[in-house]
């Protein structure tokens, strides 16, 4: 299995010709320029000059909508500015994974974390206008720039863990309808900010207060004013959990413009659609919420197994609430040789709002295990990593496969119940390695 075979090897020419914008916001990353309507169209020069490796001498003679015949290839992963590597499902909205190898890090580069958008992102964005409002339910709405959160709460450094509710997406079968994730819509970065708890107790939390409700700048696909594309919220008692960040902060710099910037939620270990972006407003209500991508079956799986492809009834959906127990090999690389007759393992390991045991390695399709070494979280709400060194008794094909167990006791399956959007797969990550000997 190649990943490159998942990748959406759309030709550039087509897709200037269909979204303009969007072909922009792929190839030059963050939409900053306040007039673009297709970057060939005119402005940028400079960021073209950026991307292409070196000014344009003749940039003069450049017929308008000429597409740089370095381009001709087709898109390709490493143009979306400040991302390396990342597998595009979808252009708009934007959509990227990391394919496992690159996740090898113990905390994921900013270069390296998935890109999981609904809407259009806010264009021309600045942090030093931002402001962050606290209403609803609470004693005293609050109204916070970015500097009254760093001046009046703790600011605190955490590495957290996001994982996307349909992060395995592609292996339901019958195929269920959305992005197609494989393994990597997954991360985790070192976030910096303040606690969600601090800032709503500052706010004063009122008795009866059942949930909070997310609200973010971006723009529904549409463009159609006031519509939202997401908004998600959490039950309070998790909204109260210390392990929740309102970040401006990735990796020690402001955030990524998909990732969120200049302020967004990170709430480890629930869906990530918990963990609302370019975030302008926390309101406290007094009932569950229901805002785009709250009801339905989005983030809602049905209450009992059912069988693949059966419908189930609105009311026997229940919302997603901890990620389940999962790990990821991210060394070696799958369809890989192996010349010699061993390797060393590594991946990561994560259960929401627990931790993770122990990790076990197979080589034989399952019927034996080993223990792998399994390192602490280095904080809560952070994956745990994983290595072992595995003997392969002679030459041929092998997988490798690996499973967590948590504290619960509760291990990853080898399949999965399927549900009607493909939310919650934890099954086995399992690597392709042909050994040489
Ligand atoms: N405002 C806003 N917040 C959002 C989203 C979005 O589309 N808009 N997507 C959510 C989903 S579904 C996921 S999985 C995470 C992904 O975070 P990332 O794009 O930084 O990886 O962001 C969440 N926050
Ligand atoms: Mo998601």
């Amino acid at each position: 299995m190649d990943d490159r075979k998942h990748k959406n090897h759309k030709g550039i020419y087509e897709y200037y010709a269909k979204h303009p914008e969007s072909a922009d916001e792929k190839i030059f990353g963050r939409v900053s320029y306040p007039d673009r309507r297709g970057f060939l169209k005119g402005a940028g020069l400079a960021t073209m000059a950026a991307v292409l490796g070196g000014a344009i001498p003749f940039h003069r003679n450049m017929p308008a909508g000429i597409i740089p015949a370095a381009f001709a290839e087709g898109l390709d992963d490493i143009m979306i500015e400040g991302k390396e590597g990342l597998t595009v499902l979808n252009d708009r909205p934007m959509n990227a994974e990391t394919p496992p190898h690159l996740l090898n890090d113990d905390i994921t580069p900013t270069s390296r974390h998935f890109i999981r958008n609904n809407g259009i992102p806010p264009t021309a964005v600045n942090p030093e206008h931002w402001t962050l409002t606290i209403n609803g339910l609470v004693d005293k709405p609050l109204t916070l720039s970015i500097g009254d959160l760093k001046q009046n709460f703790d600011v605190v450094e955490q590495q957290l863990l996001v994982e996307c509710g349909g992060n395995g997406r592609a292996f339901f079968d019958p195929k269920a309808k959305g992005n197609q994730w494989t393994y990597g819509a997954v991360a985790c970065s070192n976030w910096t900010g303040v606690r969600l708890a601090d800032v709503l107790k500052a706010a004063g939390v009122k008795d009866g207060a059942v949930y909070t409700a997310h609200y973010g700048a971006d723009k529904h696909l549409s463009g159609e004013e006031g519509k939202l594309p997401i908004s998600r919220g959490l039950p309070i008692a998790k909204a109260m959990g210390s392990e929740n960040l309102i970040a401006f902060e990735q990796n020690g710099k402001p955030l990524h413009p998909m990732n969120g910037a200049p302020l967004r939620l990170v709430v480890p270990g629930w869906p990530g659609s918990c963990s609302q972006k370019w975030l302008t407003r926390i309101q406290v209500r007094d009932q569950i919420h229901d805002g785009p991508k709250m009801t339905g079956t989005a983030y809602r799986v049905p209450n009992r197994p059912i069988a693949p492809g059966e419908k189930v009834a609105n009311e026997d959906f229940e919302i997603i609430e901890r990620m389940p127990v999962k790990s990821l090999i991210t060394s070696p690389q799958t369809n890989t040789q192996v010349h010699g007759s061993e390797v060393l393992v590594r991946g990561h390991a994560w259960s929401g709002d627990r931790k993770v045991d122990k990790v076990q390695v197979s080589i034989d399709f399952g019927a034996t295990w080993m223990d792998a070494k399994l390192s602490a979280p280095s904080n809560e709400g952070a994956w745990q990593t994983f290595n072992t060194k595995v003997k392969f008794p002679q030459a041929g094909y092998y997988e490798v496969w690996a499973k967590a167990i948590d504290d619960h006791g509760i291990s990853q399956p080898f399949a999965i119940a399927w549900n009607p959007k493909g939310y919650l797969n934890n099954t086995f990550h399992r690597v392709a390695l042909v050994v040489k000997g």
